[in-house]
């Protein structure tokens, strides 16, 4: 339930709707959105006035992430990515908003969450930072595990598992395991299937028609489809920003198929398709 993701800073809706998170990316090079929100002569006042209209377009929580996680890309100093994300955390935490902060050093997590942030989305939670959850338990704040197959410069190369749902989901499930035994509330924890994070079109598409038997565990799930190339590959579009139909797309059967959160860059958008999933989901199989 996103309830369980209640943070300091506020309860997330209880109802059925789903999360959305949306995606605020402090880097000069990410592939989805090309640094558009990051200025280094205008930081950190581009990247908040960013974030909060992603809030303005109907984000339940914004994810500043200063790493790009994009395949191939260079991994960052710790130090660099602290400075590119707690500012805009600090600001936009400071009026309310619920922040999350997305990485995978636990020196920026500990920073973020000094300054406000409610959630680590950790995308190294198959193999956490020494510390990270400690970090976390210490802050009582709540915490995404995603699944990532090696690391961002190498995790595309050849990617090859057995079972890729049953291996992903036993990850996924020891990465809950860990993070509970650190002392993070059981209630504050989401798994997420890492789409794009060491995994090919047909593994990507093999996690997405598992997201009832991911669900069925319990902790809610936290999806990431939004702009990523296995939606360009099977709808002929390059641009990550063109991927609009697809990104809905997925969205929408994300959340139909057990989805309690995604994460979204087009946030005005995916609100407005997940009204239409709720409308018919509150009707249900009930008398017309
Ligand atoms: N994808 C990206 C970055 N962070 N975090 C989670 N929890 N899930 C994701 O799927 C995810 C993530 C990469 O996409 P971006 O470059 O558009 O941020």
């Amino acid at each position: 339930m996103p309830g369980d993701l209640r943070t300091p800073a506020g309860d997330l809706p209880t109802s059925r709707r789903a999360v959305v998170m949306g995606v605020l990316n402090v880097t000069p090079d990410s592939f989805s959105d090309g640094g558009r929100a990051y200025d280094p002569a205008d930081h950190p006042g581009r990247a908040v006035a960013a974030g909060r209209a992603l809030l303005a377009a109907g984000a339940d929580l914004v994810d500043v992430g200063g790493e790009s996680t994009r395949p191939g890309a260079d991994p960052v100093d710790p130090d660099e990515e602290a400075a590119r994300v707690v500012p805009v955390v600090a600001a936009l935490a400071s009026t309310g908003a619920v922040v999350s902060v997305d990485t995978r050093h636990t020196a920026v997590a500990r920073a973020a969450l000094d300054v406000g942030a409610a959630v680590v989305n950790d995308v190294g939670a198959t193999a956490p930072d020494d510390g990270m959850l400690a970090a976390v338990a210490a802050a009582d704040a709540a915490y995404v595990a995603m699944h990532m197959r090696g690391e961002p410069r190498t995790m595309q190369a050849d990617p090859v598992y057995l079972d890729v749902v049953a291996e992903v989901e036993a990850a996924l499930l020891a990465a809950v395991t860990g993070a509970v035994a650190a002392g993070i509330a059981p209630d504050r924890i989401a798994i997420d299937p890492g789409i794009g994070f060491g995994k090919t079109l047909p593994q990507n598409l093999a996690l997405l028609a598992a997201l009832p038997r991911l669900a069925a565990h319990g902790p809610p799930v936290l999806v990431g489809t939004s702009r990523k190339s296995f939606l360009g590959r099977l709808t002929g579009v390059d641009a990550p920003d063109g991927r609009l139909a697809g990104s809905l797309s997925s969205a929408v059967l994300a959340v139909r198929d057990g989805a309690r959160i995604v994460r979204v860059h087009d946030v005005a958008e995916t609100v407005a398709a997940l009204r239409v999933r709720d409308a018919i989901d509150a009707v249900g199989e009930g008398p017309a």
